[in-house]
């Protein structure tokens, strides 16, 4: 399998988040992603390259103009209201809820940050966007090494990806690398593509993103919205809309989910996938769905990991793996590339 890294991702190291009241340390940590890396080569499972960077304009087939231009200035904004700030990330404050306008752009900087924000727990720091937009390298180039004839790739992104929309960042998510790579795929030919998100969160970025469209179908499994973040999407009556209705398949699984009930919930997953008989396939890997997972409550163990990947080699498809969460970082590495192993195994 042949993984694309960059060690730019360690340059968005965010100090602090904003959690019951309390400023306590970030769990989405440059840590992460050395120990996925460390255990990947490790255990040999393939090469490991630095991706080549990719256009703006591919970016923009995802993410808006605005939002963009926002990400891209955000930290010299923050540095041009005092520069003492260097010392501290940015967090947005306010933001347009409903009966509010989000169709002006405020001059305000914490009101910008309102706008393109979904939450209160991602810090955006000096290396954000050097590290989101090579991230996003990563996932473009893994996605074009199916287009090039690899059977598996991985993109080892941080930060994650699968909560960021169109024009909004949260949920330690800035840019959405999973949809990134599904647009490429489809871009370079590709008909139809599947993305599977495993994250124990719901992947409300990715969802929103391709709702009303046929062309790409997302099927996640994921904490129920009603107790998990991110709280106001990933219920299972959201179905899709316009041409994309019936091409958006959330199955929600209780606080406490056992691992047979998981792997009931990945068999439907699958069944629906090979239904739909995608071109290729993109994976939203993420491992907090482990038992000893801190801000997480499903009880996957990690040789489970292994029988997923395998399940996932099964389907027969080209496959770009993202990485998304997973925060018991002693595991983490064994986790995210039990995964790979299963579906080199399988494929
Ligand atoms: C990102 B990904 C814990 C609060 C939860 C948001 C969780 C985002 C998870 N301090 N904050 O889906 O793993
Ligand atoms: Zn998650």
């Amino acid at each position: 399998m042949l993984a694309f890294y960059n060690e730019h991702h360690g340059q968005h190291r965010g100090r602090v988040e904003i959690y019951r009241g309390e400023m306590v340390p970030c769990f989405e940590k440059p840590e992460r992603a050395d120990l996925v890396v460390a255990e990947f080569a490790r255990r040999g499972l393939g090469q490991i390259v630095t991706p080549r960077g990719v256009s703006l304009a591919s970016l923009e087939r995802i993410h808006t103009p605005r939002y963009l231009h926002f990400l891209r200035n955000a930290w010299n904004d923050w540095l041009a209201l005092d520069p003492a700030n260097a010392g501290k990330d940015a967090f947005p404050s306010v933001w347009p809820v409903r009966s509010l306008r989000d169709d002006i752009e405020p001059d305000n900087f914490s009101a910008r940050m309102g706008l393109y924000s979904m939450d209160s727990g991602t810090p955006l720091t000096a290396g954000t966007w050097i590290a989101a937009k090579t991230g996003a390298d990563c996932a473009v180039n893994a996605a074009h090494a199916l287009r090039l004839g690899e059977k598996g790739t991985f993109a080892l992104t941080r930060p994650p990806g699968h909560h960021a929309g169109a024009d909004f960042f949260g949920g330690y998510c800035f840019l959405n690398n999973a949809a990134l790579a599904a647009q490429h795929l489809l871009d370079d030919g590709a008909r139809k593509v599947a993305i599977l998100d495993i994250d124990y969160h719901h992947g409300n970025g990715t969802q929103s993103i391709f709702y009303r469209r046929d062309d790409v179908l997302f099927v996640s499994i994921h904490g129920d919205p009603r107790t998990e973040f991110p709280f106001y999407l990933g219920h299972a009556d959201e179905t899709g809309d316009g041409a994309g209705l019936g091409y958006n398949m959330n199955l929600p699984l209780a606080r406490g989910a056992t691992p047979a009930q998981w792997f009931a919930a990945l068999e439907t997953a699958c069944i629906r996938i090979a239904s739909y008989a995608p071109d290729a396939l993109v994976v939203s890997l993420g491992v907090d769905t482990w038992a000893g997972d801190p801000i997480s409550s499903f009880t996957l163990q990690s040789a489970d990991f292994l029988r997923i990947g395998e399940r996932i080699g099964y389907l027969g498809l080209p496959a770009a793996f993202v990485f998304e969460g997973g925060y018991a970082v002693d595991e983490i590495g064994v986790n995210v590339v039990n995964v790979l192993e299963g579906f080199e195994t399988a494929a």
